[in-house]
């Protein structure tokens, strides 16, 4: 059957094809691109994952029904070549492709529900419903590239620093955060919900005796409001660690933003190239702004905001035009921050709490965290919880928990900032937010 690869192999990736491999018979694999047809002689650009290559179908010198299947094809079938490389001055890469034998793996229907090849722009809205075929685009599979060694070099840093990855559940039984909501399930003949945070297993990690821990997953969020930096449904990096502080893990997230960048920097120049994003190793060690000074400063530029509040959107975007790169929040009042952060000894209307910043946009929050049974029962009472509820949590208080501390950093902000990116929903494959549940 023509539709099968037989016992074709492919021999070379586009990307790996130049002048070194001129007169050998190689096999390609992968979309037709496009498609020229001068009469004479037909050009064909066959696109795979990371690269094209230009096929050229001159009628004099090839089999008429090899032609014949060319002048057939349409845009974005996937089609097999086997075909000898030759030097060519007007192909893209100085080489060109004369075919030999041809497979036509899988036609494609046309019309395409969106134009793959960048000539007709679409709305969001109609890239999101073809998702597959906005991602056969460079520029959005280059976010891709990017987010992969992302998470690539979180894990290695986690790992050189003496963390074990763990996997917490998602379906639980209680809310953790505070101000979003809970996405509610059945969970059999009970009510249950989707994880908002690993938070509270994270913490039982360090009564576990682990000490340093970290976690890459989803989280569910049910915000209620559509903007360009929330999901319903996005990926945390979370770490916990026992016998630090908050300083401390501020410092393990300084460093692990630098590792990422730097390699980042390091492996994917081609995707940041064609992004147009100059990344750059950023500033060590990032600014700290306390709470108290970014409302001064927001209070400066005629933007009100009364202590204790926390910050509107425009008072992010007052301290993102005065920090346009990564910087820390600290010293957060109590009050609006969740029941486990812990307070500040001298000040309780203070706390242990940090957000890290880019710009206007915040990409992580951590603190470190009450492990005292008794004032982690009295907060959670406080903020109008039902300690019934945390059972089984606070157990973890009573044998032996060491003090803590830890952060989660939002995975799809953290590639906005290193893809150049406003909207979160490019960052994500299949973004899930308040209108939108397929693909
Ligand atoms: P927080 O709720 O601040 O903290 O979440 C941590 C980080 O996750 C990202 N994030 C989101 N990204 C996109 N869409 C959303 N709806 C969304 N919600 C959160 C943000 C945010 O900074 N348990 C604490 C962390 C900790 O203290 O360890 C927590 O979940 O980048």
């Amino acid at each position: 059957m023509a539709s099968l690869l037989d016992n074709w192999k492919r021999t070379h990736f586009t990307k790996n094809i130049n002048t070194n491999l001129v007169d050998e018979e190689i096999i390609v694999m992968g979309w037709v691109h496009e498609i020229r047809d001068l009469g004479g002689i037909v050009f064909v650009v066959i696109r795979d994952r990371n690269g094209r290559i230009q096929i050229t179908a001159p009628s004099k010198k090839i089999d008429s029904k090899i032609l014949e299947q060319i002048r057939g094809f349409r845009k974005e079938s996937v089609v097999a070549i086997k075909g000898k490389v030759q030097n060519s001055d007007k192909a893209p890469k100085g080489v060109e492709i004369i075919p030999n034998e041809i497979k036509v793996l899988n036609e494609a229907n046309q019309p395409l529900p969106m134009d793959p090849t960048d000539k007709v722009k679409a709305e969001i809205d109609t890239r999101l419903d073809n998702r597959f075929i906005d991602l056969r685009r460079d520029n959005i599979s280059s976010i891709f590239k990017i987010k992969s060694q992302m998470l690539h070099s979180t894990r290695i840093f986690f790992e050189e620093n003496g963390f074990i990855e763990v996997n917490t559940p998602k379906l639980v039984a209680s809310a953790t955060e505070g101000g979003t909501e809970l996405f509610p399930i059945t969970y059999f003949e009970r009510e249950a919900f989707l994880g908002q945070s690993p938070q509270l297993y994270k913490q039982m990690m360090m009564a576990a005796g682990f000490e340093r821990i970290f976690e890459i997953a989803q989280i569910f969020r049910a915000e209620e409001h559509d903007t360009l930096r929330h999901l319903n449904e996005t990926i945390s990096i979370d770490m916990e660690s026992s016998f630090m502080t908050d300083l401390d893990v501020m410092d393990i997230l300084e460093k692990l933003i630098n590792k990422v960048l730097v390699d980042v920097i390091e492996n994917c120049q081609e995707e940041l190239n064609i992004l147009n994003v100059d990344l750059k190793p950023s500033q060590c060690p990032f600014p700290v702004v306390t709470y108290d000074k970014a409302v001064n400063i927001i209070n400066s530029k005629d933007v009100e905001m009364e202590w204790g509040e926390d910050l509107s959107r425009a008072a992010e975007k007052i301290l993102g035009e005065e920090y346009p790169n990564y910087y820390f929040l600290t010293e957060w009042p109590s009050e609006i921050k969740p029941f486990y952060v812990m307070p500040n000894e001298k000040d309780p209307t203070k706390s242990h709490a940090f957000d890290l910043m880019y710009g206007n946009l915040e990409i992580s929050s951590g603190a470190m965290r009450i492990h005292q049974h008794d004032l982690l029962k009295e907060k959670i009472v406080e903020k109008g919880l039902n300690p019934n509820s945390f059972e089984s949590y606070l157990k973890s208080f009573d044998y032996g928990m060491p003090p803590h501390s830890g952060w989660g950093l939002g995975a799809d902000r953290f590639n906005m900032t290193l893809t150049g990116l406003n909207n979160i929903r490019e960052t994500v494959l299949f973004p899930r937010d308040r209108k939108r549940l397929t693909p």
